[in-house]
């Protein structure tokens, strides 16, 4: 008779992969003082979302599995410039790591990075597929920074999020910086990028903004130093009635911003993803918890 080994190969979702330490893989690169603040967390946060972003309610399509945004054309979509970096770097946990795909892989880095850099525990769901490039979605799902409120609502809304979502999700400016290579616009939105804090919320309450004069796209700094910025869509909140009682809210409370962010970023990831509600949810341990 012939003989079976009595050990199948892990597959995606076999529940085999042990996602703390792939969590703990991810940790471990995050730090790099060759790379922006010292920190490869905020454009992993980045990559997290523009992955997912692509959602559309109406139709189930784009989301945060498929990973399409490895290939053209999606990989040249203006607003993912920048991103490869990101991808290129994750490469080594897909390599120790081959049966975890890489739209879990990105997901998950964008966990790992908000929570080492010191932001709440985000429920996680493993058991997104990958696909080919064909399921990529067209160009224009992503946010455009130089529009308004209205702009806002349709991108976030057709995603299925609320104007109190919104506001959560956009404390994620205090972290990471704009690259005029990326985006042409440029600066930190907070002085420190690389920690997860309501520094975000405050800056826009506290601070003066004005118009950066330049020959760039129209973005904002700060009056005083001029060393912090904020786009377009940022100011929005501030100015949009509906917006801005919740910019207060988490300004004053970080602790609510904190639960609401890690509600609204959780449902982010799972955007798309066919569930069927019997999924184990991972809460990982930071690693200066383990
Ligand atoms: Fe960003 N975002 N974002 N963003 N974003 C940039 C950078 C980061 C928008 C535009 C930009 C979200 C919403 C919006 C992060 C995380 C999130 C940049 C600069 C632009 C232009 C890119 C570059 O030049 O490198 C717009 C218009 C959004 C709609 C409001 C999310 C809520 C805040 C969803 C989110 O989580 C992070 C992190 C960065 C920093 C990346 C870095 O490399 O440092």
């Amino acid at each position: 008779t012939a003989k079976t080994s009595p050990v199948s190969p892990p597959s995606p979702d076999s529940g085999e992969v042990n996602y703390q330490k792939v969590y703990n893989q991810i940790a471990d690169i995050l730090e790099d003082n060759d790379w922006d603040d010292g920190s490869w967390g905020p454009i992993f946060v980045r990559l997290a979302w523009h992955a997912s972003g692509t959602y559309d309610k109406a139709t189930n399509t784009g989301g945060s599995h498929g990973a399409t945004m490895r290939f053209a054309p999606e990989s040249e979509h203006a607003a993912n410039a920048g991103l490869k970096a990101a991808r290129n770097k994750l490469e080594s946990v897909k390599t120790a790591n081959p049966a975890v795909t890489y739209s879990d892989l990105w997901s998950l880095a964008g966990v790992v990075a908000i929570q080492e850099m010191g932001g709440p525990t985000i429920p996680w769901i493993p058991g997104r597929r990958d696909a080919e490039a064909i399921a990529a979605t067209p160009d224009g799902r992503l946010p455009d920074a130089s529009l308004g409120a209205n702009h806002l609502r349709d991108i976030f809304y057709r995603m299925g999020f609320d104007d109190r979502e919104i506001v959560a999700l956009s404390g994620a400016h205090a972290l990471g910086r704009c690259h005029p290579s990326n985006s042409g616009f440029d600066g930190p939105w907070t002085a420190s990028p690389t920690i997860v804090t309501n520094g975000y919320f405050k800056e826009l309450l506290e601070k003066k903004w004005v118009e950066k004069k330049w020959k760039g796209p129209k973005q904002y700094v700060d009056k005083e130093t001029g060393d912090l910025m904020m786009l377009p869509t940022d100011l929005v909140l501030i100015q949009d009635r509906s917006f801005r009682p919740w910019v207060e809210k988490y300004a004053a409370d970080e602790k609510l911003w904190f639960n609401d962010f890690a509600n609204a970023f959780h449902k982010l990831q799972e955007l798309g993803v066919p569930r069927n509600g019997s999924e184990k949810v991972y809460y990982f341990k930071r690693t200066d918890e383990q």
